[in-house]
Formats: C-alpha cells, structure tokens, sequence
C-alpha cells in the first residue's frame, strides 16, 4: 500500500519538483518579471523633488513589500537630468521629471520602457493627462502629480481682487517685494502668456519680447528661488511673486493674509511623472512602486500633505472636504483658462538658455 503510494502519487511529484527546480536554476522556467523578482535586493533608490513624496506612503509600501526605501531629493528638472546624465542612467531606481525633461531624457536614452502589465491601476488616470507628446502611450512615464504655477499676493500690500495679471508684478508698490522662480520655463513662461503667446513658443522674436519684460521686471525682483517662495511668503519677506500651487495653499494656512491667483492670460502647468532610469538596477521594485502610488488611498496621502493637483481620478473621495472643495487642488476649468502645461522647444531652447543666463546676469 505504501510503495503503491509512492509509485501512484508522490514519485510523480517528486519528479515535477525536481524538474521546476532544474528549471529554475537554468533560469528559463520563470517569466522574466518573476525571475526579476526573485533576485532583486528588497531596495529602492528613488530619486524625486524635495516635498513631494509622503514619509507615511514609503513607510507603508515597506511595510507592505518589505521592500527599503531610499529616498533622495532635487530642486529642479535641470539638477536632476545633470546628475543622471553624469552617472549615465545608473544608481536610481525612479525619477520624476516634468514633461519636457521626459523627452529629453528619452531621446538621450537615459530612460527604460516600462512594463504595463505590471501597472494594475493605470485606469485610474486621467486620460487627458496621458498619451501627450511628449512620451506617447506613456511608453516611459506615469504622471504622478501635476499643477499650476499661478500669483500670489500679501492682502496687506494690495487687494488680491485688484491682481489679475502677470503684469500685476511691474506696479511699483511691489518694487524689491517680488519674488520669481529660478525654473527658467517657469519664468519666460508667464511672461510669453502675458504678451499673449503660447508659453511653448519657439519664435525667437516672441521670446526675445518676453526677456524684455524680465529685464524690465527685475529691479522689482527680490529673489529668484521658487524652493523658497512659500517661506518667503509666509515670512512677509516678498509681497507678490510665482508660486506653485502646493506651497500657496500650505502658505495660505499659516498666514491667512496671503492669496493665490490664477493669472486671467492662463497659469503655467506642469505634470511630473514617475520614470525609470535606464540603469536601474531595482526595476520591478520600481515598478511595484508606482503601481502602489496609483492606488488612490495612497495617492489621496500625497495630496493630503503636499496639495498639489493629482491625475489620479478616484483620490477625491479620500480626501477631507476642504481639500475636496479647494480651487487650488482642483482649479475649475475657468481657473485655468488660456493655461498651458511646458513641453519641449526644440532647437529654441538654446536662445532660452542664452536669454536667461544673460537676464540672471544683469547683462
Ligand atoms: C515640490 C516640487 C514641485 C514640483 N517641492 C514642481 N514641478
């Protein structure tokens, strides 16, 4: 009865086990996502914008993937892009660049394909946030957060309803108040929308136009820091200048006398989206991850500390009323009339570039 046994139902099994075994080893018997899996170190290196992933949303990935988070921080797109260039696409496992960054780093290469089928939550998108031209199909990226560069004002120094404009920037009650971006398309942006030009613009002319105003402007000009804009504002220290939306609604709740605007000649947009780099050595950690901050309960985490404006349709039930109801969460289609989100310039980036170094050198 024993050897019946054996011979029947366990030596068959005992054969199958043998044979996935010696498969395994061979490494052909796994799909490659599954082998991936196997071997990779329980680690993520990720590499994103300082204030912008909650410590609460890593410590429950980890907690749910066992999987360590390491998380490294930059203040810009060009800090970003400079330092993977330099270590060719190696040492991070995720990056968040805006649009035009994602087609520049995937024309350079730095950037891998990523793999669908491992992204069970995609759906949950807005689909007028993807496919854009700057990756189509979302071939590279999945945009993570997005949001306005919009006005703000001091109620004290003049009355948020009289502040309609970029030109609002130029009254001379503001003079050495005014505090700008560092983001060099963040700046020629607003200033190309004030003269009634896209903010994409690649007419030299056009551009040219918009640096006189900046130059015009700058005397006016405090500080060009958009990190430290909503200190800046919340200490009284500059009275009106460019902020994101994110920092004015945390700046608005420490000092009430503070206002954003969405400027009526449209705000500049961006989106920022998750990426892997084309050296990652953690790819389906990375993966696991963004699929985990698609989740809408932990996308509604991001929302909840840094309010800034998620893609993610389904986060709005997670959040309390008053972000809920917040025009600055969610600007209504009128908030952001004649807006743009900042795509790539092509060939006329180079007199960007120029302009800017010659603006921010008084030249
Ligand atoms: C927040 C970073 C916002 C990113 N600190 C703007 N693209």
């Amino acid at each position: 009865m024993k050897h019946r046994l054996f011979r029947d139902r366990l030596f068959p099994r005992f054969l199958a086990a043998i044979a996935v075994t010696l498969f395994a080893c061979a490494g052909f018997a796994l799909p490659a996502a599954a082998k991936d899996a196997a071997s990779e170190e329980k680690v993520l290196n990720i590499f994103c914008w300082s204030e912008y992933l909650p410590q609460e949303a890593l410590d429950k990935f980890t907690e749910e993937t066992g999987i360590k988070v390491v998380y490294s921080t930059y203040e810009s797109n060009e800090a970003m892009y400079a330092k993977l260039k330099l270590l060719d696409g190696k040492g991070y496992d995720i990056v968040v660049p805006s649009t035009y960054f994602i087609e520049q780093m995937r024309h350079d290469g730095l950037l891998q394909p990523l793999d669908k089928t491992r992204l069970t939550n995609l759906a949950k998108l807005d689909p007028t946030l993807l496919n854009q031209e700057y990756d189509p199909d979302n071939a590279y990226s999945i945009p993570y957060m997005w949001g306005a560069t919009g006005l703000m004002v001091n109620k004290k120094f003049a009355d948020p309803a009289t502040v309609a404009s970029w030109s609002d920037l130029m009254r001379p009650e503001f003079k050495g108040r005014v505090i700008l971006s560092d983001d060099v398309r963040d700046v020629v942006g607003f200033a190309l929308k004030r003269d009634g030009h896209s903010m994409n613009s690649r007419n030299e002319a056009e551009i040219k136009k918009a640096f006189d105003f900046l130059n015009e402007l700058k005397p006016a000009v405090r500080v060009f820091d958009v990190t430290a804009a909503k200190q800046a504002f919340i200490s009284e220290e500059v009275v009106i200048g460019i902020i994101w939306n994110g920092d004015a609604y945390i700046a608005i709740e420490e000092n009430p006398d503070l206002a954003f605007v969405y400027p009526r000649e449209g705000a500049v947009l961006w989106i920022d989206s998750f990426a892997i780099p084309k050296g990652a050595e953690h790819k389906d950690n990375a993966h696991k991850f963004i699929d985990f901050m698609l989740r809408p309960e932990n996308a509604a985490l991001v929302v909840e500390e840094f309010k800034y404006s998620t893609p993610n349709l389904e986060v709005r039930p997670y959040l309390p009323k008053e972000l809920q109801e917040s025009r600055l969460i969610f600007p209504t289609a009128e908030d952001l009339k004649n807006s743009e989100v900042t795509m790539g310039v092509g060939e006329a980036k180079a007199v960007y570039e120029r302009l800017w170094e010659s603006l921010k050198a008084g030249k």
